[in-house]
C-alpha cells in the first residue's frame, strides 16, 4: 500500500489523526484484542462507525511483547472450548486477513518433573480429549524423540518423568496479528487513531455517553475497554471494580541459530518455556515477577534465573548470547481466566484479565466481544468469564493450565 492512491503514505491502514465528534462504538486499546473486535464488528455485524483509540502505536502493548504461544490445552471444559475456537480461527487467519502471520504448528510439551505434576497433566489430557482437543500424556522416551537435544535429567536436578503433549500447539508472528486485524478493520471502514489516549469516560445515569481524549471529547454510547495491563485505570474512570492486579511478565530472545528446536517446551517447575522463532531466535520466558507493579522495566534477576534453568535442560547453549529482554504488564485475575462481557455500567464492555495467556485468544475474543456489543448480550461461549462470577463465587479455575509459573 505504500504507493497506493487510496491510502497515500500508509503501508497498512489510513493514518487518521482527528477523530469525528461521535461514533457508534469507541474501542480503547489498539492491541490485538481491540483491533480484532473492531474487525469483527464491521465484518460480522455491519457496524463500521467505529474508532479504535490507541495511546501509543498499535501492537505496542502486550501484543507486541508476548512470546506468541497458541494452544487450547486448558483445564476447565469452558476454557478448552473457548481457546480451541481461537486456535481454529488462527489456522485460517493468514488467508482471511491476506497476510502471512507465520502461523506455525509445532506441538507443545508441558513437562512434568514430579508425580504430582503428572496428575495435573492427566487431568488436562482427559478434559481436552473429552471436548475433542488433541492432548495426551507421554513418557520420557517420546519427549526425547521429539527433542533429542534436551538433557532429560535436567542436569540431574529435576529429571523429567513425562509430559502433556498438545499437538495443535503453535506460534505466530505477533505484530502481524495486530497489523492484519488493523488493516482488515480499516478496509471495512473502521478508523484507527494512534497517539490518542482516553483520559476519562463520561457516564450519565448509569449509561456511557462519551469519552475524553487528548484529542478532545467523543460522543458514544458504547465503549469497549481492551487495554490489558491498564485495565484498573480505565475501570476507575467508570467506577467498575474488578479483582485484577498488575504483575510484570518478562521475556527474552537469544541470537539467531540454525533451526534445531521443532517443538514448544514448557516447564512450570523449572520456571522456563522456550520455542524457536521463524528467524532462529530462542524465545524464552519465565514466571511472573512476584510483586504488583505497573512498569515494563526488565531485570538482571530474570535473565540469570531463566538462563540457569535453560542450561539445566540444554547445557550446549552455554555460549549462546541473550540479545534482548523486555517486560509487559499482565492483568492477573484470581482464577487465571479472563474477564469478558457486559458490566454494571450500560454501554461499558470489558475485555480484560488476559494476564499471561491472551495472545492465543485474540481472534475469539475479538469475535465474541463484537457479538456482545452488537447484541448487547454475551454469547454462551464467554459466560464463564463474566465479571459477576467473582460476586457469584463461580470462578473458572485455570491456574493449573496458565503455563508460566506463578
Ligand atoms: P495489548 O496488546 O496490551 O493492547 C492494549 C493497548 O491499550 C496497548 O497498546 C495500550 O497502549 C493501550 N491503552 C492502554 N490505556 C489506554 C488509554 N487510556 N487510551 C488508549 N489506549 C490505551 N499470551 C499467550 O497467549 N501466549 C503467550 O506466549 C504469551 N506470552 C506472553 C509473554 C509476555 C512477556 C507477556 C507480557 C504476555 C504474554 N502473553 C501471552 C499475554 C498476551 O500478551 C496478552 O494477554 C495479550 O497480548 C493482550 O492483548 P490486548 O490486545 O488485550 O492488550
Ligand atoms: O499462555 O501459553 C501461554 C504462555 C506461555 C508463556 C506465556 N503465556
Amino acid at each position: 500500500y505504500a504507493l497506493s492512491k487510496e491510502y497515500p503514505g500508509t503501508r497498512f491502514f489510513q493514518a487518521h489523526t482527528t477523530p469525528k465528534k461521535s461514533y457508534d462504538v469507541v474501542i480503547i486499546g489498539g492491541g490485538g484484542h481491540g483491533l480484532a473486535a473492531a474487525y469483527y464488528l464491521a465484518k460480522h455485524h455491519g457496524i463500521t462507525n467505529v474508532a479504535v483509540l490507541e495511546k501509543g502505536y498499535i501492537g505496542g502493548g502486550n501484543t507486541g511483547r508476548n512470546t506468541t504461544i497458541v494452544r487450547s490445552n486448558y483445564l476447565t471444559p469452558e476454557g478448552v472450548k473457548f481457546y480451541d475456537a481461537s486456535v481454529k480461527i488462527y489456522e485460517d487467519l493468514s488467508e482471511e486477513l491476506d497476510l502471512n502471520l507465520f502461523y506455525s504448528t509445532r506441538g507443545h510439551f508441558t513437562l512434568a518433573h514430579t508425580e504430582s505434576a503428572m496428575r495435573t497433566m492427566r487431568w488436562r489430557a482427559e478434559v481436552n480429549k473429552h471436548v475433542g482437543v488433541e492432548s495426551y500424556v507421554v513418557g520420557p522416551d517420546e519427549i526425547g524423540k521429539a527433542c533429542p537435544q534436551m538433557d532429560l535429567s535436567c542436569s540431574g536436578k529435576a529429571p523429567i518423568v513425562g509430559a502433556l503433549y498438545h499437538a495443535p500447539g503453535s506460534v505466530a508472528r505477533h505484530d502481524a496479528v495486530a497489523w492484519g486485524y488493523a488493516r482488515g478493520a480499516d478496509r471495512l471502514g473502521v478508523e484507527i487513531f494512534q497517539n490518542t489516549e482516553v483520559t476519562g469516560i463520561d457516564v450519565q445515569g448509569g449509561q456511557v455517553v462519551g469519552v475524553n481524549t487528548n484529542k478532545g471529547y467523543i460522543a458514544t454510547n458504547n465503549v469497549l475497554s481492551a487495554v490489558a495491563g491498564f485495565t484498573p485505570r480505565i475501570c476507575e474512570m467508570v467506577g467498575v471494580e474488578t479483582p485484577i492486579v498488575i504483575h510484570p511478565l518478562q521475556a527474552c530472545v537469544t541470537e539467531p541459530m540454525k533451526p534445531w528446536l521443532d517443538t514448544i517446551l514448557v516447564s512450570g517447575s523449572l520456571h522456563v518455556y522456550v520455542s524457536q522463532s521463524s528467524r532462529g531466535e530462542l524465545v524464552m520466558g519465565s514466571s511472573l515477577d512476584p510483586y504488583e507493579v505497573h512498569s515494563t522495566r526488565s531485570t538482571l534477576d530474570f535473565v540469570e534465573g531463566l538462563t540457569s534453568h535453560m542450561l539445566d535442560m540444554f547445557p550446549f547453549l552455554s555460549n549462546i548470547k541473550v540479545v534482548r529482554q523486555w517486560a509487559g504488564m499482565a492483568d492477573m485475575t484470581p482464577d487465571f481466566a479472563p474477564v469478558m462481557g457486559k458490566t454494571p455500567v450500560k454501554g461499558f464492555y470489558l475485555d480484560a484479565g488476559w494476564g499471561t495467556w491472551g495472545f492465543k485468544a485474540t481472534p475469539i475474543s475479538g469475535k465474541t466481544m463484537a457479538e456482545t456489543i452488537a447484541r448487547d448480550q454475551a454469547p454462551d461461549l464467554i459466560h464463564s468469564f463474566r465479571l459477576s462470577r467473582f460476586e457469584d463465587y463461580e470462578l473458572t479455575g485455570e491456574k493449573g493450565a496458565a503455563s508460566v509459573g506463578h
